[in-house]
């Protein structure tokens, strides 16, 4: 009897919105104002989101009342049906326009496997002197669910399983630390600051922000960390309805990597990065260990061609891997990605070495932009396709008010690709840079055990590096198996300078280095 008297008063304190501490009471809308927003959902024929909006309690109508607000059914209905006709098979007409598929030429990229060592020291001065005149920021995209990984956490908080246990994020934070002390020691100016902007999304900001907050910032002052959100963007059924996940509430899910153009305009980043004067930043993906963060080589040559977007690139390490390609598509630098490339296009072999595919130039989401052209995000942003990701989403079944769990994909989630902002350049805006797969690139992508991209690959990826760096400054690794490695510290050494000391050295492997920050000398 209690229990249910309870339940009445705190139904009739929310209806006098005196609900329970936990609950902002929000104020419900005026008729008038729910009307007009029905209206606009049954043009889009949409009305069935409101289909239990009179058995909602008054805070719950209001919560569903602000969620519908902030879409426009209509252009929902939009990006579906290009989203959904991009996706269908292509007539030969179209394969004809698909075959203007062509590397991209040799004026539009350079390697650092055959670059003139003086070209990458030059690059690499001009980089740290950039850094040192607080030119440049770094925007870290961090809104992925991680959910081939099978963990609930950011991806960033991950624990790779290196000796020092330090994260993702750890290991990202503490390589801005050096790169920021490296260009301090080279231009003696006080205060460099590389500023660090984090995009999450809904599932991942208030981890992320715990996150940081209960490491200290890694070291790096709070300030100088800007976490923001993208935005999300209803799921929507294979009938192209949108999805509710509970009677109030629609099924939403992150609006892809590309939603980071929107998010840098609607948060407060494009002002702050104005307010700091930052000319040139690096936007790249959480989840490879081995990303080099602020990369002075990369920011010294995107400046040096003076482009508004360049893009590292590794070699591809098989037909089917799961990366996008960096070609020519008529004429346009541009990015097919792997989930939607067809196998003729992916196995294609160069014309001129019979074993090495045509298409090779593998994206590893690591990107850098001209301030100046973020500056046009306004122009071009709402223009961006969505693509389609066929998911299993649960859902209310708004005949039965039932919940139902999905057995094989019913619906799909809208998403941007940050990629897809290239072709709006001229290719002399654009360059592409080819690294070292090594050195650069061991995403985690997979669950542990799965042998490829997964944790104990990028704890191996780090470990062989370090000994490798090592090894490169004259040190002795011995270990008893050949798979045990080194772990540095970003704090010790950014891309495997300053070891110059363990010259003539042995260190026993497994092992790290960590040097104890006092001033980050
Ligand atoms: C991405 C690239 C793919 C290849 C591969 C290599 C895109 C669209 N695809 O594929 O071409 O380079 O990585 O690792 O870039 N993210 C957000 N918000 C979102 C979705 C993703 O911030 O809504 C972030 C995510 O946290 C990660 C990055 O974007 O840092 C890549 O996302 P992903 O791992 O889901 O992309 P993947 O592996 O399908």
């Amino acid at each position: 009897m209690t229990k249910a008297i309870m339940g009445t008063v705190e139904h009739v304190l929310e209806t006098l919105h005196l609900a329970s501490d936990d609950a902002v009471p929000v104020t419900p809308p005026t008729s008038k104002k729910l009307q007009a927003l029905k209206e606009k959902y049954i043009k889009a024929k949409q009305e069935h989101v409101f289909a239990f909006y009179d058995s909602l309690s008054v805070s719950e109508q209001a919560a569903l009342y602000e969620q519908l607000s902030g879409f426009d059914p209509e252009r929902i209905n939009t990006i579906t049906e290009h989203a959904l006709n991009s996706t269908k098979p292509k007539d030969d007409k179209e394969k004809a326009l698909e075959s203007g598929l062509e590397p991209l030429p040799e004026s539009a990229t350079a390697s650092i496997l055959d670059s003139a060592p003086q070209d990458i020291t030059k690059w690499f001065e001009a980089g740290l002197d950039l850094i040192a005149e607080n030119k440049v920021g770094v925007v870290l995209m961090a809104g992925g669910q991680g959910t081939r990984l099978g963990s609930s956490d950011p991806k960033g908080c991950f624990n790779i399983g290196l000796p020092s246990e330090k994260s993702l994020f750890q290991i990202q934070a503490e390589r801005i630390r050096k790169v920021e002390s490296l260009a301090h020691k080279k231009s003696g100016k006080e205060d460099v600051v590389v500023p660090w902007y984090v995009m999450t999304s809904g599932p991942t900001r208030e981890s992320t922000e715990k996150y940081f907050k209960e490491n200290s910032y890694f070291g790096l002052k709070e300030e100088n960390i800007i976490i923001f959100e993208q935005g999300v963007l209803p799921c929507i059924s294979n009938e192209g309805k949108i999805l509710l996940e509970s009677k109030g509430r629609v099924a939403v899910a992150p609006d892809g990597n590309g939603g980071i153009y929107q998010a840098l305009v609607t948060s407060s980043v494009m002002k702050d990065m104005r307010k700091r004067g930052i000319q040139h930043i690096h936007a790249y993906c959480v989840d490879n260990c081995l990303v080099k963060v602020a990369d002075p080589v990369f920011i010294g040559f995107a400046a040096s061609k003076d482009v508004d977007i360049a893009t590292k690139v590794v070699r591809k390490r098989s037909a089917k891997e799961s990366v996008g390609l960096i070609l020519l598509k008529n004429g346009k630098p541009d990015v097919v990605e792997y989930s939607e490339i067809d196998a003729a296009t992916a196995e294609a072999k160069d014309p001129k070495y019979q074993d090495v595919l045509k298409f090779r130039a593998a994206n590893i989401v690591n990107h850098y932009y001209s301030f100046r052209f973020l500056q046009t995000i306004p122009q071009w942003a709402d223009k961006l396709p969505h693509h389609v990701a066929r998911k299993k989403i649960p859902y209310v079944d708004t005949e039965k008010g039932t919940i139902v769990k999905a057995e094989k994909p019913n619906g799909i989630k809208l998403e941007q690709f940050v990629f897809d902002v290239f072709p709006t350049l001229e290719l002399n805006k654009f360059a592409c840079l080819e690294v070292r797969r090594e050195d650069e690139f061991s995403p985690l992508k997979n669950a542990k055990g799965t042998g490829e991209d997964d944790q104990d690959t990028s704890k191996r990826d780090i470990m062989q590096q370090g000994k490798r760096w090592l090894e490169a400054a004259g040190a002795t690794v011995t270990s008893e198996s050949d798979d045990s490695g080194i772990e540095v510290s970003p704090l010790m050494s950014y891309g495997g300078e300053g070891l110059e000391k363990l010259n003539g050295g042995t260190v026993r492997a497994p092992a790290v280095l960590e040097k104890v920050a006092k001033n980050d000398g």
